[in-house]
């Protein structure tokens, strides 16, 4: 019988590491995940796939640690020794990346290079395939459209810079040391477990509380940016598939279809039945109800960005040639379940607002 392969997962309490671990424990894998120390609880993610560790039979194993702390991670990955280690750790989050540009670097670019030394260095390389969470943010201010493998960089955001350095260490690595490492250059990805700061969720989970009259407006930044958006159920299958290959390359996974923040939000409001129309044109331009006339989106220039990605669409061509991958959810399914989900939330939270357990909503912030 051949051995259970053995999975690391950094940012396992994060979207993408929910929909991996789900995945690979589907696999038979025996998964491990790194989370932070916290003082809420933060495995709401992956609560429904974790055991307490006193029962019998655990899959899923978590570890405290942290990709700005070298001595977690090599303590981990050699109590571990994983076949694979997925690093989706990330300060992830553009907009906060020039707030934190510092923290940013230090998790995003120099993490990287953490986990690789420590393979390196606890004689793993031969043993681990390591797969780097590289972004379509690399192409920033973009040189040529669609984007792929081959497209130049040209970062855009703090985030991006320390993601470039993420992806170019991941290559030097490959090259120097023989070690089968890839970059997954992903494309927006989103879902019902998306953070409520990254736009689509935010949008999704306003519009399900004005729906209900919990809210009133939806503040956002610039309506025009255009994004290439996926269902992150579809892109770890990717993610996973990279790491099974003979030979360790790079792939970009994108839907190839491009939609602009102010599409998103009138497709989620018609799966509302919310009729929204836009007072003029330009990124000043608001939308209103038109039954109503209420104002449901303002801009508010808070949510503008130093330096903005104004659009992105990929080709993933190679991924579907070599590796035979596709995505499965379309647009339109992305965006009705995420309504969905968000509607039986709102919903849940109508009710305990009624009842007096819960009296205001959270301001957002990003
Ligand atoms: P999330 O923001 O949902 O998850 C990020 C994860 O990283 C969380 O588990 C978070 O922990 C953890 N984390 C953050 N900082 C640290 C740190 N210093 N040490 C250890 N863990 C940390 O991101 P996604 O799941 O959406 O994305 C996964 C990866 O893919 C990220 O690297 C992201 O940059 C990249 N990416 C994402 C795309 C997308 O569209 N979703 C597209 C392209 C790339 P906690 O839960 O405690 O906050
Ligand atoms: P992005 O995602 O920056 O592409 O990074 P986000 O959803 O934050 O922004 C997408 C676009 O929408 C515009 N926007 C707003 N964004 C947010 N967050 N809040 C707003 O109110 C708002 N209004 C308009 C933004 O300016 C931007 O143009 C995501 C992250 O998951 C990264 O980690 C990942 O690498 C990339 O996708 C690919």
């Amino acid at each position: 019988m051949s051995k259970r392969k053995v999975a690391l997962i950094t940012g396992v309490t994060g979207q993408d590491g929910s929909y991996l671990a789900e995945l690979l424990l589907e696999k038979g894998y025996s998964v491990h995940g790194i989370k932070r120390r916290s003082s809420l609880f933060n495995t709401g993610r992956i609560d429904h796939l974790y055991h307490d560790p006193h029962e019998s039979g655990v899959d899923l194993t978590l570890h405290h640690g942290d990709l700005t702390d070298s001595s977690s991670l090599t303590r981990v990955i050699q109590l571990v020794q994983p076949d694979e280690i997925y690093n989706l750790a990330a300060q992830s989050h553009v907009a906060v990346s020039f707030e934190e540009p510092e923290y940013t670097a230090n998790s995003d670019a120099l993490g990287a290079l953490r986990i690789l030394e420590a393979i390196r260095i606890l004689g793993l390389v031969k043993h681990t395939r390591y797969y780097q969470a590289s972004t379509s943010e690399l192409y920033g201010l973009v040189r040529e459209t669609p984007q792929t493998e081959t497209t130049p960089f040209y970062p855009r955001s703090p985030y991006a810079v320390a993601k470039l350095y993420a992806h170019w260490i991941t290559v030097n690595y490959r090259e120097s040391y023989n070690l089968y490492a890839c970059n997954g250059i992903l494309f927006n990805h989103e879902s019902p477990a998306r953070g409520e700061t990254f736009v689509t969720r935010k949008i999704t989970r306003a519009l399900t509380r004005i729906k209900l009259g919990m809210q009133r407006t939806l503040f956002l930044g610039n309506l025009n940016a255009r994004r290439d958006w996926g269902h992150a159920r579809d892109y770890v299958q990717m993610q996973w598939l990279m790491l099974q290959q003979q030979q360790p390359e790079d792939f970009v996974i994108a839907s190839g279809e491009q939609h602009s923040v102010r599409e998103f939000v009138t497709v989620a409001a018609a799966e509302l039945g919310i009729d929204v129309r836009w007072v003029g044109e330009g990124v000043d331009e608001e939308g209103y109800d038109a039954k109503t006339g209420a104002l449901i989106v303002k801009v508010d220039p808070r949510y503008f960005r130093p330096a903005e990605v104004e659009t992105l669409l990929g080709d993933a061509r190679k991924a579907k040639e070599k590796l035979g991958w596709e995505p499965k959810i379309s647009f339109i399914e992305l965006v009705r379940e995420m309504v969905r989900e968000d509607l039986r939330m709102a919903e849940r939270d109508a009710v305990l607002m009624k009842q007096g357990y819960y009296s205001h909503s959270p301001r957002e912030l990003c």
